[in-house]
């Protein structure tokens, strides 16, 4: 009887707005408040080191919609990093009450500061998804994910307290807790990077519990790319429901983009976000459904707005009307960044596409590396992938027909043929941030 009082409660939440006025704005409305916010923005971001020499004779009245934003030059990292540390800001600083750096690891960090309004904003934007997802209030909520100078932590704990859940901010890290927290407390909602829920489900069979045993119902995973199909081995390893979750430090960080519980792409929130999509190489707008790189205006921010960002992610915009009936615009999965194409032999390819295969294979584990290596003059594409300790049982004709099978998979997917090399689970470095996915020793050979 509980159970069944459980489950009605929660499909009561299910399907549910945080803010439904704004989440199904009339296109038309939604449009007018982005001319109106993209003003204010403009007005406001002129009195920053950074832009207001760029934008000095742009009068903000000349943006009557949104289309009109492509006269604003584009804002890249290297403008982030060149203008550190406030550059960018256009308040007071005494009115800054956060400060967010971006996780990458090469060049300076890129440094971004949020006042009262933008934290609120955010925290609200953090809401909307996870109330879009069918969590809120009753659900236990365990934050594995890095708290601190990266905003996956607090950005979704700030939401998921607005929204009334018992958040446990467990952070990344020390698995075995995790694992107890998840048990003792009953957590019924997760968050972490795909690679690290699957790594939680690796150390939970070791600890000799079944993932399925918990009560675990959603999963929030993002930060890093990941394919369908990982999606789809953590939603069954865990038996819970998985949504994909799209942000950036630049951009506040988590809550720019997020996927309701139709799972067909993510709801980009345009109330603060203006989207363009491009040609990286041309800069060219690309045409609504057509794949390029994503550039975000934010149009709610206060305290540091950036025009025209290029994201580096490359995804498409999806047509048609969600039947979710949110009017916001919807992206595809991110299938990389401009610079995570791999160049092999002269084909272009993902790892998000050699991913996407690998995880269609039940015998695969859940951890793979890509290896590039120079093979005389030529490119070596190696595949490194951990399996599931069943299949070491001595049957050697089992794997060699497995390893034909990715083989050729990949092959057909990428046009390049790789070659396979299996290992046994645990053998890979684990990341507790975002995983490392491709080694290339091209340069160094
Ligand atoms: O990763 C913010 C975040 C935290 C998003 C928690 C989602 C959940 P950064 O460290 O600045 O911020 O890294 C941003 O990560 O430009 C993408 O390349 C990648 N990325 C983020 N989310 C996804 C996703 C956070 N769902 C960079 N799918 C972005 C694919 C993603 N890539």
């Amino acid at each position: 009887m509980i159970n069944l009082l459980y489950k009605y409660f929660f499909l009561c939440l299910s399907m549910a707005f945080w803010d439904k006025h704004v989440e199904t704005l009339p296109r038309d409305k939604l449009e007018e408040l982005q001319a109106k916010r993209l003003r204010d923005t403009v007005a406001r971001a002129k009195k920053s080191v950074f832009y207001g020499p760029r934008l000095k004779g742009v009068e903000p009245t000349v943006f009557k919609k949104p289309a009109d934003i492509g006269s604003i030059p584009f804002t890249t990292k290297n403008d982030l990093r060149a203008n550190y540390d406030y550059g960018l800001v256009c308040v007071p600083k005494d009115e800054i009450i956060r400060l967010h750096a971006s996780s990458g690891t090469t060049g300076k960090a890129t440094v971004i500061f949020h006042n009262r309004h933008d934290i609120d904003t955010w925290t609200e934007l953090l809401a909307r998804c996870i109330v879009m997802a069918g969590a809120g209030k009753g659900d236990v909520f365990q934050n594995m994910i890095s708290y601190g100078l990266f905003t996956g932590g607090l950005g979704f704990h700030y939401g998921a307290e607005r929204v009334g859940m018992l958040v446990i901010p467990s952070g990344i890290g020390n698995t075995k807790r995790q694992i107890q927290l998840m048990k003792d407390f009953h957590t019924t909602v997760y968050h972490a990077t795909p690679s690290y829920a699957l790594h939680v489900s690796e150390e939970m069979a070791r600890d000799g519990f079944d993932p399925k045993e918990f009560d675990l119902r959603i999963g929030f995973v993002g930060a890093e790319p990941h394919s369908e199909q990982t999606r789809k081995r953590i939603e069954d390893i865990y038996d819970m429901d998985v949504y994909n979750s799209y942000g950036m430090s630049e951009l506040n960080g988590p809550g720019v983009a997020f996927e309701c519980e139709e799972k067909c792409g993510m709801h980009l929130w345009e109330d603060n976000y203006i989207l363009e999509v491009i040609d990286p190489k041309t800069c060219e707008p690309l045409s609504p459904g057509e794949e390029g790189e994503l550039v975000v205006t934010t149009i709610n921010r206060e305290a540091m707005p950036i025009l025209r960002y290029r994201t580096g992610d490359l995804a498409k915009t999806l047509e048609g009307r969600c039947a979710c009936g949110r009017t916001h615009v919807r992206i595809s999965r991110i299938k990389g960044r401009c610079d995570d194409m791999m160049i092999i032999r002269g084909v272009n390819v993902y790892p998000s596409q050699i991913e996407d295969v690998l995880m269609s294979f039940p015998e695969v584990a859940t951890t793979y590396q890509i290896h590039l290596l120079r093979d005389g003059s030529l490119d070596a594409l190696i595949v490194k992938v951990e399996l599931y300790p069943k299949m070491f049982d001595g049957d050697l004709a089992k794997l060699k027909k497995l390893e034909a099978d990715i083989g050729k998979a990949i092959s057909d997917e990428v046009v390049v043929k790789p070659r396979i090399e299996f290992l046994e689970p645990g053998t890979l470095p684990r990341a507790e941030g975002k995983a490392v996915r491709v080694v290339d020793k091209r340069c160094e050979m």
